[in-house]
């Protein structure tokens, strides 16, 4: 670690006075309306979202890569990083692999380095969007999908070996996204190449340990501009329904078509016990990874509202999601944009359990929208961030987790150490 947790604390102290105040005036605010802010608090403590290991460096476009420095160069020292983050928010206790652009050499010494930072193994993604240099086929026609039993079968094979590693260091669940589609009309056969998705995804379900879950990621467009074959929430569900009950359908909150209404796909899925993963992001036109809450917080408050009814449905059978934050950062330091995307997702998590549920309900058998809206956006717009500081301070975490950041000069010592133009690996 590259600074001692009493410092935190240290910089907690002094930003303390003027947080106590306003927890105070919150909590009185919210006991009147019949919220319990010690259960709050706890149920905030125990959401953790996975980083993936791809994000702790500068993302880019095609068009370039502006990279800021101290980047990490191997996993040990991006689970350093993600360990830094988990110091500072107590919120993302967990990483997530990407194969092979982190491979774990040593295991053992992986294994130790993470829980040595209080880091659990989410996920574990496979990779047939590129080609590596020691690889027999390419992948420039597809993987799972491809027309050539050969390719389809190196991509399966590549699935299993994530799947050894994840079972090394103790992860439960495979994501599988595909760039698999096609650019032209014509070039493809739909039917045909879903057909051949769905064995190839068999094969891998199928070698999966009893205890595994494989989720489904889905895509409109990109890398392939006419079509992808698993296009959309139905066609993974669809799929994850063939596959068989540890099959599920995965969220990229990025994954739409503009205006997809994102919060009925995670009603519906939820509804039939099918939503596994959860990607988070934000976006203005595509698949642009930005930082979580920073273009459209009303709606991850909508989308965090059906998770919330999910999540404490007793009769639900969905189980916890698997949370990961995927976003790329091009402008921002990367450490700083996850704890903001972090903090933007606890706060969504906080207002949607603060909506009156019961009244919520009423309004809905009256037929009254003026009423419905006025009980949601008294959630959304009631100002929980001191609830999610004093979860914070609670956990012995900062208060403030990006001043903290600045004030220890966290970047700083890690140019230090790691020079300003060492590169991680990822996109
Ligand atoms: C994709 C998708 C996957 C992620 C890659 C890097 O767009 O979101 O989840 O693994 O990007
Ligand atoms: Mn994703
Ligand atoms: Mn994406």
């Amino acid at each position: 670690m590259l600074f001692d947790k009493n410092q935190i604390h240290t910089l907690n102290d002094q930003a303390l006075p003027d947080h106590r105040e306003s927890f105070e005036y919150l909590s009185q605010r919210l006991s009147r309306r019949g919220v319990k802010t010690n259960e709050l608090i706890k149920k905030i403590q125990e959401f953790q979202v996975a980083i993936p290991s791809w994000a702790l460096g500068t993302g880019g476009t095609r068009f370039g890569r502006f990279p800021g420095g101290g980047e990490p160069r191997s996993l040990e020292e991006k689970i350093s990083d993600v360990g830094t983050l988990h110091a500072l928010n107590a919120g993302s206790g967990a990483i997530s692999l990407h194969i092979p652009w982190d491979i774990p050499d040593n295991v053992e010494k992986i294994r130790h380095h993470a829980a040595a930072n209080g880091l659990l193994f989410d996920a574990v993604n496979s990779n047939t969007f590129q080609d590596q240099p020691d690889q027999e086929f390419s992948y420039k026609f597809g993987s799972l999908c491809h027309t050539d039993a050969r390719v389809r079968k190196q991509a399966v094979n590549h699935n299993l070996e994530v799947i050894q590693y994840g079972k090394m260091l103790g992860s439960k669940s495979l994501t599988v996204w595909l760039a698999d589609g096609s650019s032209f009309p014509g070039q493809m056969n739909f039917r045909k190449a879903l057909q051949r998705t769905l064995d190839s995804l068999r094969e891998i379900y199928d070698s999966m340990p009893s205890d595994w879950k494989l989720f489904v990621e889905y895509k409109p467009y990109e890398p392939y501009f006419y079509h992808t074959v698993i296009q959309d929430w139905g066609t993974s569900h669809w799929l994850a329904s063939q596959l068989g009950e540890r099959a599920y359908t995965l969220v990229d909150l990025g994954h739409h078509l503009p205006n997809t209404n994102i919060e009925q796909v995670v009603a519906t899925l939820m509804m039939q016990g099918k939503l596994g993963g959860f990607h988070f992001n934000d976006s203005k036109f595509g698949d642009d990874d930005l930082t979580v809450g920073a273009m459209k917080p009303y709606q991850l408050f909508l989308i965090f509202n059906e998770l919330v009814e999910g999540m404490e449905d007793p009769n639900s059978s969905n189980p916890s999601p698997a949370w990961m934050i995927d976003a790329s950062h091009n402008l921002k330091d990367p450490m700083e944009d996850l704890l903001q995307s972090v903090e933007a997702i606890q706060l969504a998590y906080a207002q949607a359990l603060i909506v009156d549920r019961l009244a919520l309900e009423n309004a809905r058998d009256n037929n009254d929208p003026v009423l419905a809206q006025e009980i949601l956006q008294e959630a959304f717009r009631t100002d929980l961030r001191p609830l999610i500081a004093e979860a914070r301070v609670q956990s012995g975490a900062a208060l403030h987790p990006v001043s903290v950041f600045r004030k220890l000069e966290v970047r700083k010592k890690l140019i230090r150490e790691r020079g300003s133009k060492s590169l991680a690996t990822g996109l």
